[in-house]
């Protein structure tokens, strides 16, 4: 490599893509060193795609976190969710498939059919914190062996491990150009949206496995004065019965998650919020699709 190639800037955007509940949230943020996409145990917990910027001195990458692919329920959301999954492997530059130590089986295949046959494609194997460095290796020569890959990563997004490893990989395939994002900005979705998913986390990570998946949240109010952010939350779910359950015993539930929810908006946006949220019922949203545009699904 001559002096030159070394000092050019590269810039371009990476796709994480992968089954449900691999990491690919929790390894965006690693990167970006910030928490801007929401996670949790449960898987689908990502619906949209959201892109999060690391600048350095010689590159700028654009991560672009997307959804867990679903291969079985097939919802107008679900839908919705692999429509982004297939655009962002449109629009990046590299494909990053994350899949978990250990696991490789029927999802993580038809993935791999997904990835564009025309982009660098990475395997990056997450949550190595889980196996010993035997059962990577010979989960290493069992992927290898049957799909042809000759390149793996062994990360752990969630102890900050082989991230330095991952950069340096990537960087070989970004394009020579300048930076397209400014050296400040973190990220292309604007605070209400990010306000909105943060909400949204906390009734991923407080509610049993059914009430989640039938809610939405939507910012009815964000106004920015001097002084605070004053954000009007409504928390849409598709059953009676779930606001009840959202709302828990004298409002405790609904309380706690709002208050979890505001800390974290003041801690990424700098400054203090005044958050207020509502429940309300829209029958049958997450198979409609007029009221899947509503509430901001593309
Ligand atoms: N042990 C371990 N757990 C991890 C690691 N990375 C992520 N996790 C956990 O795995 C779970 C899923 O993480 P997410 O980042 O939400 O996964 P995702 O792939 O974005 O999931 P979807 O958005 O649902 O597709 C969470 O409980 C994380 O804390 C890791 O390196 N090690
Ligand atoms: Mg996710």
């Amino acid at each position: 490599m001559s002096d030159t190639e070394e000092l050019a800037f590269r810039c371009g955007a990476v796709a994480l893509f992968g089954r449900p509940n691999v990491g690919k949230s929790t390894l965006l943020n690693a990167l970006v060193g910030q928490k801007l996409s929401i996670t949790s145990r449960k898987p689908q917990t990502t619906r949209h795609r959201i892109r999060g910027i690391l600048t350095r001195p010689d590159s700028q990458y654009i991560f672009v976190d997307t959804p867990g692919f679903q291969t079985q329920h097939r919802t107008a959301l679900n839908r919705s969710m692999n429509r982004g999954v297939k655009g962002a492997l449109d629009e990046v530059d590299v494909a990053v498939l994350v899949v978990e130590a250990g696991r490789f089986g029927p999802e993580d295949r038809a993935l791999l059919k997904l990835a564009p046959r025309d982009k660098p494609l990475l395997l990056v194997i997450n949550k190595t914190d889980r196996t010993s460095p035997e059962q990577l290796l010979s989960f290493i020569k069992t992927v290898s062996v049957e799909t042809g890959i000759s390149e793996f990563i062994p990360i752990s997004a969630q102890r900050k491990k082989g991230l330095e490893a991952l950069l340096r990989t990537l960087r070989r395939y970004l394009p020579e150009q300048p930076a397209i994002y400014g050296p400040d900005e973190l990220t292309d979705r604007d605070e209400r949206f990010l306000a909105s998913e943060l909400l949204r986390e906390k009734l991923f990570r407080s509610l049993g496995d059914e009430v989640p998946y039938g809610a939405s949240v939507i910012i009815e109010k964000f106004e920015t004065t001097p002084k605070l952010r004053r954000i009007h939350a409504a928390i849409v779910v598709d059953r009676e019965g779930h606001k009840a359950i959202i709302i828990g015993a004298g409002g405790e539930q609904m309380k706690r998650m709002a208050t979890v929810a505001r800390k974290d908006m003041e801690k990424l946006f700098g400054g203090k919020v005044y958050l207020e949220v509502w429940v309300k019922v829209r029958g049958g949203w997450t198979d409609d699709d007029a009221q899947l545009r509503r509430l901001g699904y593309d």
